[in-house]
């Protein structure tokens, strides 16, 4: 069988003190490319990522987190990407779990992977604050009771995908903002693809986390809004394009 095309994207803003050593961490011999796409960063992201030879594309508007992604797949599959892995280059998530993320694909047994700081006590040890992992177990059983899964968190920023399932989501639709991975979910399991996740460690320092309980906050409502939709869709209650009706 043929190698595939592994390309990892990685969704910049104001990454100047981090995207090296994230980059720098991902083991040789596994990834064909890097594509950074920074989303109009107020730093020297793009210079840097320029200096380290990576694909750079800039967003000269912000566009949002889910904007940004937009662009990031796009870009993988143009440039043939037969597996897509996104990383945030924050250097919260562990550069050296990547080709344990692709290995389930790879062997076909899961369409998409997500590194899960949650099963472990990974995310405590790592310094994930209290009021973050309340919300994230709480998000998580809603989201495996609606959606009937068994997973262990849904809000990691390092996930790995197949072409078929990027080519086949309508990603397009999906928010430009922060609940773009959860729809993107969603999109799984409406559109019937394996879900599948890995341990992976987590680092929680400044330049690693922006966002405040007020802006959490509103995520967790975004969040459920899509269940809500989800839910809505299935049961022909409204259809949305989204979630392929
Ligand atoms: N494109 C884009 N990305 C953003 C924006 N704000 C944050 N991010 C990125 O979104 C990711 C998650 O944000 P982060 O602050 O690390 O969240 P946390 O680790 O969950 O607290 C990081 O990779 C940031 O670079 C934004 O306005 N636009
Ligand atoms: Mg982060």
């Amino acid at each position: 069988m043929k190698k595939p095309k592994v390309i990892v994207v990685m969704p910049a803003y104001n990454a100047e003190k981090t995207i090296e050593k994230t980059y720098k961490e991902i083991p040789e011999g596994y990834v064909d490319k890097v594509i950074v796409v920074d989303d109009a960063s107020r730093d020297r992201t793009v210079e840097i990522a320029r200096k380290l030879g990576l694909k750079t594309i800039v967003h000269h508007k912000n566009k949002g987190y889910g904007g940004n992604q937009k662009t990031c797949y796009k870009e993988a599959l143009k440039e043939g990407a037969d597996i897509i892995v996104m990383l945030h280059p924050d250097y919260q998530y562990d550069s050296k779990k990547v080709p344990q993320m692709i290995k389930p694909i790879i062997d076909g047994r899961y369409d998409m992977v997500l590194g899960s700081r949650m099963m472990s006590d990974g995310a405590r040890s790592g310094g994930m604050p209290i009021w973050k992992i309340f919300g994230n177990r709480l998000l998580t059983a809603l989201e495996n009771l609606v959606l009937n899964l068994n997973l262990s968190e849904y809000h990691t920023g390092l996930r790995a995908y197949n072409k078929e399932f990027l080519k086949n989501i309508p990603f397009e639709l999906n928010s430009d903002d922060f609940v773009f991975d959860q729809e993107t979910v969603v999109q799984a399991v409406s559109f019937g693809f394996k879900i599948g996740e890995i341990s992976v460690p987590t680092r929680y320092f400044k330049e690693a986390s922006s966002i405040n309980p007020k802006r959490a906050f509103k995520y967790g409502l975004y969040t459920i809004l899509t269940l809500l939709k989800f839910v809505a869709s299935k049961y022909g209650i409204k259809k949305y394009h989204q979630f392929g009706n």
